[in-house]
């Protein structure tokens, strides 16, 4: 069908009331049409030829209590993972500064907890927020679920964005967790916006779902009262000994189509080519950038797997024409939005 973004006063407000049909029908319409739909508005929004260099860094890794299949860090499965207690911040702030010498931008921090803790491990990443800001870089951080006093107090210390990602459906996430609920993820991102930090949420393509659970994961993030101002779209790293670990990559023109259906109804977020480059070529991976995508991981390991070295990045952004974003000295999270 192919709805049209604009809304019926022809400006391009942002929406919050999409049907699955509508998401749908732009997703299913043909890679032209919609790749032109996706870049007008990423025009709109923001600077098309930049792209945001985010670090990733792992600062508790493994022997999670969570059973996300998808996951190697779950302690329910058995992938000869090596587990590591939360590093202390000298380390942190060493990766963090070698990252912004790279070119990085914003440092994401991950842990692979269920939920934070109050006590010295939570002082402890709050210190490491506060170092990470104090280098003048993005901070985001992933700690599993978080209440409203914790958001507050990861507010104070500066943290521009808080990840949590819907992963998938409501339908089909029971295929993929059992150990919490869709209602206990959409609570944490509500604590998160109530604090004042911006939302990072997206998910995963290629874990066996449907082409209406994609949309339907879509509709959700987009029809929150504000939009995630980040929205990470991986795609599943398959690890050997997890329980999708032998499941086959998803077309790169699928990825395509997920990008720039998320563009089109978020039009003013970071909309971000995560996990998953490493099997991708790299003129799939510009036509992610050139379909709405404006932000990559950068730098050879994402939490526990691999990602494509610095170099070879930053030699496909100049060759494709694409800069890094450098980072607002405001401490907003997003790029002004340039409107033209
Ligand atoms: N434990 C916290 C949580 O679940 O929110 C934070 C860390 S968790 C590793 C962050 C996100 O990484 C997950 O929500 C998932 O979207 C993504 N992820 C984990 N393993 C992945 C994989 N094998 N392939 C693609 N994305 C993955
Ligand atoms: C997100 O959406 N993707 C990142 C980040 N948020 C934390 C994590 C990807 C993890 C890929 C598997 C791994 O390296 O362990
Ligand atoms: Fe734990 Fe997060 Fe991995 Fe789930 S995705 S097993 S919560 S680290």
């Amino acid at each position: 069908m192919g709805q049209s973004p604009q809304a019926p006063n022809n400006t391009y407000e942002l929406r919050h009331d999409w049907s699955l049909a509508e998401a749908r029908g732009i997703h299913d319409l043909s890679i032209g049409e919609l790749v032109d739909r996706a870049r007008l508005l990423h025009r709109r929004y923001h600077r098309s030829d930049e792209v945001q260099l985010c670090s990733l860094l792992s600062i508790k890794t493994g022997a999670c209590p969570e059973d996300c299949a998808y996951c190697p860090q779950s302690a329910h499965h058995n992938v000869g993972l090596e587990t590591e207690k939360l590093m202390n911040v000298d380390r942190v702030l060493e990766a963090a500064a070698h990252a912004r010498e790279a070119g990085a931008s914003r440092f994401c921090m991950g842990a692979a907890w269920r939920e934070v803790r109050d006590g010295e491990e939570f002082e402890r990443v709050l210190d490491m927020v506060r170092g990470v800001r104090d280098l003048g870089m993005e901070a985001c951080v992933t700690l599993g679920m978080l209440d409203e006093d914790q958001a507050v107090r990861l507010k104070e210390a500066g943290l521009t964005s808080y990840n949590h990602n819907l992963d998938t459906s409501r339908e089909y996430y029971p295929e993929i967790i059992s150990t919490r609920t869709y209602d206990d993820r959409l609570r944490t991102l509500a604590a998160v916006r109530n604090a004042g930090i911006t939302v990072c949420s997206g998910g995963i393509i290629g874990m066996g779902e449907s082409t209406d659970d994609r949309c339907s994961m879509l509709v959700e993030l987009a029809n929150l009262e504000t939009h995630p101002e980040s929205v990470p779209i991986n795609t599943l790293v398959a690890v050997a000994g997890t329980p999708l670990g032998d499941t086959p990559p998803v077309e790169p023109l699928e990825l395509v189509r997920m990008i720039a259906t998320a563009r089109i109804m978020m039009p003013a977020s970071m909309v971000r080519l995560s996990a998953g480059r490493s099997g991708l070529s790299e003129e799939a991976q510009v036509l992610c950038l050139l379909a709405g995508a404006n932000s990559i991981f950068f730098g050879e390991k994402l939490l526990t797997t691999g990602n494509p070295d610095t170099e070879s990045d930053l030699a496909m952004m100049e060759a494709a024409g694409f800069s890094a974003l450098q980072p607002p000295h405001d401490g907003t999270s997003s790029p002004v939005r340039k409107v033209s």
